[in-house]
């Protein structure tokens, strides 16, 4: 009987439109006689959102079927952007939907527009967790991302005056047809309390932690689709509730707005993503966070390989737990406590145990974004899990020791206790001795944190635990979708798709660089795509700029070391020659557009003066006649996932210019590669990389080696170094009130001056200009520019994040893939 009403897959243009029509007339109740963009978006997504439920039933099914070892990524961060083209694409539902809704006298542009990006992300790490989710579903493996369903995501950026102003992003504000909420699956956190101890009949010491009031973690579910498979994968994202019950104290006392207090403290936990990025700040609700969260996912892992009912000795046979950097890992603790207190293991099997489970990602070597978290804070919000800690760390320095006898200090520098007052737990260290893998995110940072940070623990576990695996992104989103015209032209050129699974096919198109008709193709996409950005940047910000000059890009998180600072500089450099030379010169040169996006964070007041000084000169640059359109410059406002799809397809340059040695990785040169625009930046993560793929000819790469940072930090501290004289000229020239009011720019150039200029703008600035001058040279001749940009996304290969998926799979995880049949 079941089979008989079991819903069939009709992909056609009829099922679509008879669909739509059922969800605007019941979902949304509307007529559907008028209705606007955005219902039609809303009936659109509903449409799919039937598909996906479909398919996350059978991939469940399947995998219950099997009994796979699962793998289950932890992210504090999944920055997933907008889901439905992404869906349609996927799902192979574009061309059919998209006719479908035209018909229905829609623009299928302006329907997709309609939707909120999904931004529970601050930049990298969260993007990187997205991209791997769409391959951990492309790849069939049977894996599951676990977060937080933050009700606001990263702010929305606006500019004030040319400074940034933050506004809140309540993404939920309408209904989200991309999540399913699992109302059934909910689990009881516990803060605080106490821990006392008995003899069991064995006559074993144990600890029971009664915790004080519970509240609920609410599961909200978010498929994943994979492209080309039925698999669909699921992120469970944990939402915060008050638990539903009278604080009878309270009331009895009459104090309702206690009780009600208490019960939206609850709700706080899960309200809102911290938007640092790279930067730890201590903030108490921010641990409650990471607890609530690993809390509520490991209870989850552990209900359901408890399903299995295999012995628990099999847990890491069934389970692979990455952390993705050091945000989850109190999950290494809360298992522990598991498997001791609530099992009743012994503490060496239970340890065994976790450690064969979990592995950890580093995603930084800046000192100031390492986790610690004081000792005192943690005793009082999860006691026992503090009394776990030591117990870890006393273990741990124990066989140090006797490794190392009478090594104090070794002991000092591994252990998990920051002997400070008050101590701190290391989180770094303790998701070191709690994994059996660590790895970095690119060679050298992989190198680098194991001859740095990391170096004692190397020579105490060995290299083996070490290892490297360099990040890569979704091909499906970062260029079939955002890039649909190169898409296009490639699948052409290839006879079809399947360079979307295996992105080494790429290659293939290294055949056609000399052939002068796909050349001219070639040129015309990025002409297009430099077109569409220009058109978003005029609606934007008012700003005309000319699509026939040379697009150069810096967009990702403002950060000192990241140096958009150094760029701007840059600009003001060239905007001084520009003034100086006569007509004839000018017509002469390449004419430029530079264009900025980022967002500070809220409290970096640096960075937030970055932006306002883009803006002064931008103001000066853009209004100045007398350059005759040779320079222009943007800041482009609010810069997220759907924004970053229109502006990657579109750089003819883009700038990943950190310090050598501060940039883990790095993604956003890998889209813009792929995307057929050059490089130009230092000899810092992935950039590294990529110009092994692609060659010199390829790529502009300048600047000190990292092996060097060091030294040149010292020189400046200790000897009164000379600054580079373009840079002395332009900072000269702000300080001159060129650019506005010079004192509101102060506390930036100090940064060069008072603060020893700690990211080495000035040891940099000369070589940065002469690679300028190399891109403005090579961008001149047009037939050997069309030649490096085919090149560039031909051999990019290996960036794709299933060539990094399968890494973690085969050496880290051990997961297989299963493949997914529908079931009817
Ligand atoms: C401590 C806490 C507040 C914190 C929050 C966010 C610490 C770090 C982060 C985010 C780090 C991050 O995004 N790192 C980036 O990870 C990318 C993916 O691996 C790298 O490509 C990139 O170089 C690195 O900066």
């Amino acid at each position: 009987l079941w089979e008989k009403f079991a819903v069939p897959e009709n992909d056609d243009k009829e099922s679509f439109q008879s669909s739509f029509v059922r969800h605007v007339t019941s979902t949304l109740a509307r007529s559907v006689y008028n209705i606007d963009n955005f219902s039609a978006y809303q009936a659109t997504a509903h449409t799919v959102r039937d598909r996906l439920i479909k398919r996350w039933n059978d991939t469940q099914q399947a995998h219950a079927e099997v009994g796979p070892k699962r793998v289950y990524y932890l992210s504090l961060e999944f920055l997933l952007g907008r889901s439905l083209d992404n869906a349609l694409l996927n799902l192979g539902l574009k061309e059919s939907y998209g006719e479908g809704v035209e018909d229905l006298g829609f623009r299928m542009e302006d329907v997709l527009d309609q939707e909120v990006d999904a931004a529970l992300g601050n930049g990298g790490l969260g993007r990187l967790a997205a991209c791997y989710m769409d391959s951990l579903a492309t790849l069939d493996y049977p894996a599951w991302g676990y977060g937080l369903r933050y009700t606001y995501g990263i702010f929305q950026q606006r500019l004030n005056d040319g400074f940034q102003v933050e506004f809140p992003d309540y993404w939920l504000n309408f209904d989200n047809p991309w999540e399913l909420p699992r109302l059934d699956v909910v689990i009881d956190i516990y803060f605080g309390g106490s821990v006392s101890k008995y003899t069991d009949n064995n006559g074993r010491v144990r600890a029971i932690w009664e915790g004080g009031e519970p509240i609920q973690a609410v599961a909200y579910d978010v498929p994943i689709p994979g492209y080309g498979t039925k698999n669909c994968i699921n992120i469970r994202l944990w939402s915060s509730k008050p638990k539903r019950k009278f604080d009878l104290k309270h009331f009895n006392e009459g104090q309702y707005e206690k009780a009600v207090q208490a019960q939206m403290e609850a709700e706080n936990i899960t309200a809102v993503l911290y938007p640092n990025d790279n930067h730890m700040v201590g903030k108490e609700l921010r641990l409650k966070q990471q607890y609530f969260w690993v809390a509520a996912s490991l209870a989850d892992i552990v209900r359901r390989f408890k399903k299995s009912e295999k012995p628990i000795s099999d847990f890491p046979k069934q389970v692979a737990i990455q952390l993705n950097d050091t945000h989850p890992t109190l999950a290494i603790v809360e298992l522990q406590r598991i498997l001791v207190d609530v099992e009743g293991l012994e503490w060496d099997d239970a340890w065994d145990i976790v450690t064969d489970t979990f592995a950890f990602t580093n995603h930084t070597i800046l000192p100031e974004a390492m986790e610690k978290w004081p000792v005192p804070v943690l005793t009082y919000l999860l006691p026992r899990h503090m009394q776990i800690i030591f117990d870890i760390n006393l273990f741990f320095l124990q066989s140090v020791e006797k490794k190392y006898p009478d090594d104090r200090d070794l002991l000092a520098r591994l252990s998990i206790i920051e002997e400070s007052s008050p101590q701190f737990v290391r989180m770094a260290h303790l998701a070191i001795v709690g994994s059996h893998r660590v790895n970095g995110v690119a060679e050298l940072h992989s190198n680098l944190i194991k001859t740095t940070i990391f170096k004692d623990f190397v020579k105490f576990f060995g290299q083996e635990k070490f290892q490297n695996k360099t990040n890569g992104i979704t091909p499906r989103r970062w260029l079939h979708q955002a890039n649909p015209k190169l898409s296009d032209l490639i699948t052409e050129k290839l006879g079809n798709k399947d360079w979307l699974k295996d992105l080494f096919k790429l290659k293939q198109l290294e055949k056609y660089v000399d052939d002068p008709d796909f050349k001219k193709r070639w040129v015309a996409v990025k002409g297009s795509n430099k077109a569409r950005l220009a058109d978003y940047i005029k609606k934007q910000t008012g700003i005309s700029v000319n699509s026939n000059a040379l697009f150069d890009i810096q967009v990702k998180r403002i950060h000192e070391y990241k140096r958009q600072f150094m760029n701007i500089l840059s600009v003001i450099h060239r905007y001084n020659l520009l003034k100086k030379m006569t007509p004839k010169q000018r017509k002469e040169t390449v004419p430029r557009v530079v264009i900025f996006g980022g967002k500070a964070a809220p409290g970096y007041y640096i960075a937030k003066l970055v932006i306002k000084l883009i803006n002064s000169v931008a103001d000066v640059v853009n209004k100045d006649l007398s350059i005759e359109d040779t320079l222009k410059v943007v800041f482009i406002p609010d810069y997220n996932v759907s924004v970053a799809e229109i502006i990657v397809p579109a750089s003819d340059i883009s700038q990943h210019i950190s310090t050598a040695g501060t940039e883990a990785s790095g993604t956003s040169n890998m889209k813009f590669v792929l995307n057929g625009g050059l490089i130009l930046g230092t000899v810092d993560g992935a950039n590294i990389e990529i110009h092994e793929e692609i060659g010199d000819e390829n790529i502009f790469m300048f600047g000190n080696l990292a092996d060097k940072v060091e030294d040149l930090r010292h020189a400046h501290r200790y000897r009164n170094k000379q600054m580079d004289p373009a840079l002395k000229a332009v900072l000269d020239d702000i300080e001159s009130g060129h650019f506005g009011d010079p004192r509101i720019f102060v506390p930036l150039i100090n940064t060069l001056t008072i603060g020893k200029d700690y990211y080495l703008l000035s040891d940099d600035f000369g070589s940065y200009l002469r690679a300028q001058d190399m891109v403005d040279e090579a961008y001149k001749d047009k037939d050997e520019w069309a030649k490096k940009s085919i090149l560039c996304t031909a051999r990019m290969g290996k960036f794709s994040s299933d060539r990094a998926i399968k890494e973690y799979a085969e050496s880290i995880w051990n997961v297989e893939p299963i493949p997914v049949e529908e079931v009817r």
